[in-house]
């Protein structure tokens, strides 16, 4: 990988946006947080030349990642002008939302990310499908530059190899997770903080949606596959913003007859956003059969049809992946 490039074009942007993705997680914005402090910590650039832009709203359990009330929405930002914007932890460019736009008329873009299916949409592009969080990806960037990785930019990357390992659970992690991961402990990370946060701060109507959710559930085909419909009068009954489903594809998943899982969500009568977990196939594959895409274990997708319809035509899918 060419990290000389990485500072290169750092260093000749005058005006710099780090975008993050739609539905942001704990992975997109921990990278977004620590890039920030990166650039500011280690350029010549001043809070003045550098922008954060998130989609939608910041998850309440994700606020105390250093410095995210400094980011804007793309409608604050939807005049100004850039020579370098940054995607992190973007699978593919509709993955903006609407930021998109702001990222197609920036002359220079980067693209930082850890998604296998990721086509390199960048004009500069750094994308390891090995890494485990995009946070993985930054931290060895800034490594092999020597770059400063203080206190608060440690907690945002530490967060991101926490989230997208599921604290450590899923099959991306590995020794090298761990050592970074411990590295960024003796950086100023604090382990147990973070985790009570990012695992012991739910909101409580999230839980309960979860509880209703769970109650509600299919469970097929042997009950190798799990998964529920989640429709807008649900959310409104619990009074729940939409990060409330974070995590429910997730606890479906961890019922041991379970190989498949799917959370399918209602946008509008016409739209469902699904995703998808698994143990053993590679459900990426699934999710690209609908334009998504994602990891082996963990993918998604839109599809632009009601919600019970949708969820018959991904259910079908699954089937026929899993044979
Ligand atoms: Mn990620």
């Amino acid at each position: 990988m060419d990290f000389k490039s990485f500072k290169d074009t750092i260093q000749a942007a005058k005006r710099i946006v780090i975008i993050s993705h739609v539905n942001p997680d704990g992975d997109t914005l921990g990278s977004m947080s620590a890039l920030y402090q990166v650039i500011l910590n280690n350029f010549d650039h001043t809070k003045d030349s550098v922008d954060m832009v998130y989609n939608g709203i910041i998850p309440e359990i994700y606020k105390f990642i250093p410095f995210l009330d400094e980011a804007k929405k793309p409608e604050q930002v939807k005049d100004e002008l850039y020579d370098l914007a940054i995607a992190v932890d973007i699978a593919a460019k509709d993955r903006m939302g609407d930021s998109l736009p702001l990222y197609e008329r920036t002359e220079t873009k980067m693209n930082i990310d850890h998604h296998k299916t990721n086509n390199n949409y960048g004009t500069v592009n750094f994308v390891r499908g090995d890494a485990c969080s995009c946070g993985e990806v930054l931290f060895d960037i800034f490594k092999a530059l020597d770059l400063n990785i203080d206190k608060k930019t440690a907690w945002g990357l530490y967060a991101a190899l926490l989230t997208d390992t599921g604290g450590f659970r899923y099959d991306n992690t590995d020794a090298d997770t761990l050592l970074k991961s411990a590295e960024l402990i003796k950086l100023g990370a604090e382990p147990a903080k973070i985790a009570r946060f990012c695992y012991e701060s739910k909101p409580r109507n999230m839980v309960l949606l979860h509880a209703h959710c769970m109650i509600n559930a299919d469970f097929t085909d042997n009950n190798r596959i799990a998964g529920v419909c989640i429709s807008n009068k649900d959310m409104e009954k619990f009074h729940a913003s939409n990060d409330y489903t974070e995590g429910l594809v997730e606890e479906l998943r961890r019922i041991g007859t379970t190989e498949v899982s799917y959370v399918a969500k209602e946008v509008d009568e016409n739209t469902t956003k699904v995703s998808l977990r698994s143990k053993t196939i590679d459900v990426s594959k699934v999710a690209q059969v609908f334009n998504g895409g994602g990891h082996t274990f963990a993918a998604g997708c839109t599809i632009r049809k009601p919600l019970k319809i949708a969820k018959d035509k991904i259910l079908e899918e699954i089937r026929k992946a899993l044979g």
